[in-house]
């Protein structure tokens, strides 16, 4: 395997690379450079080569299917392809479709960070959790309009991803409090809205995001404040159709606690399910829809079909 994929690989499974937005856009690109850097001297040996990346990539990472989808797309696109055209015009062809996915990927966060944005009311104060570029998106684009409001990030131990969330939003001057897991009832007691990216979703509209999402879904309902979940219709989970549940990863206990005393065990859990009934609505390219409509929507826009 090309090193540039490999490294792909490692920067995915080590959080270098976070975010599923980030993680399916990092698994197009190295599937380019697999295109751009095969010497295989034929379209079978080529495909072999492809599909083992495929394979490698949706792997990376056990909870994304926005990746997993945006690479069997992909892989069914450079078969089609082998098939019909000589080995150098089916690389060319697999290249621009990697790259229209991108640019698909990129036009689809700028028409949900419009729909978002809108949703942000003035003084608000608005709670987030992890690192969602989806979520960092819709606050910039809603402090471009001139809305006025406030952001408390929490911090997501163990990796602090709620960390580099504050960072960003500070960086485009938006007033952001960065608070510890623990304060998400103290500051929902205040709080407007609470917005927060997605892993997945699935068929019945439950949301799988990191781990504390559901805690803050709870606390969200108990004071009475509107919980969206911001997220591009391809993070729809398939398998869940049949009723096959989305694997949540587990993830080094060495992340929590590097040298525990013996017999003290550890889990950690990287995500977790919020359910539907909990959440006001889903934030997508599209527009804003109820949770119990996602399935419906995505399924017809990605054009997959039932019962296959
Ligand atoms: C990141 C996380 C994010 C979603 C959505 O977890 O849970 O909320 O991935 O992100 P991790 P985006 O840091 O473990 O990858 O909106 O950027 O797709």
């Amino acid at each position: 395997m090309h090193r540039e994929v490999t490294k792909i690989i490692k920067d995915i499974k080590s959080l270098k690379i976070q975010g599923a937005r980030n993680v399916a856009k990092a698994s197009l690109k190295a599937l380019i450079i697999v295109a751009k850097n095969s010497k295989a001297k034929t379209t079978s040996d080529f495909i072999r080569e492809f599909a083992d990346a495929e394979d490698k990539l949706s792997v990376s990472r056990p909870t994304e299917p926005m990746m997993r989808n945006l690479l069997r797309e992909s892989l069914i696109f450079a078969e089609e392809s082998a098939k019909k055209k000589t080995l150098v015009m089916a690389k060319k062809a697999i290249v621009s479709h990697e790259k229209m996915l991108i640019k698909k990927m990129e036009s689809d966060a700028e028409k949900l960070a419009t729909y978002g944005a809108k949703l942000i009311p003035d003084n608000a104060l608005v709670l987030t959790h992890c690192h969602s570029s989806t979520v960092t998106r819709i606050l910039i684009t809603a402090k471009k309009l001139k809305k006025k409001f406030k952001v408390v990030s929490f911090e997501t131990r163990p990796r602090y991803q709620g960390r580099k969330t504050a960072k960003e939003l500070a960086d485009s001057g938006i007033d952001v409090t960065l608070a510890v897991d623990g304060a998400m009832e103290m500051f929902m007691r205040k709080a407007d809205i609470v917005l927060v990216g997605a892993d997945s979703i699935t068929s019945r509209g439950d949301l799988i995001n990191k781990i504390g999402t559901s805690t803050l879904a709870h606390i969200a309902k108990m004071n009475d404040v509107s919980f969206y979940c911001a997220a591009e219709l391809s993070k729809y989970s398939p398998k869940t159709m049949f009723g096959t549940r989305e694997e949540i990863e587990e993830r080094d206990p060495k992340e929590v606690w590097e040298r525990p005393p013996k017999k003290v065990k550890i889990r950690n859990p990287a995500f977790e399910a919020t359910a539907a009934k909990y959440i006001n609505g889903f934030v997508t390219e599209v527009g804003i829809i109820p949770s119990q409509s996602f399935f419906a929507v995505a399924t017809e826009k990605l054009g997959i079909k039932l019962y296959e």
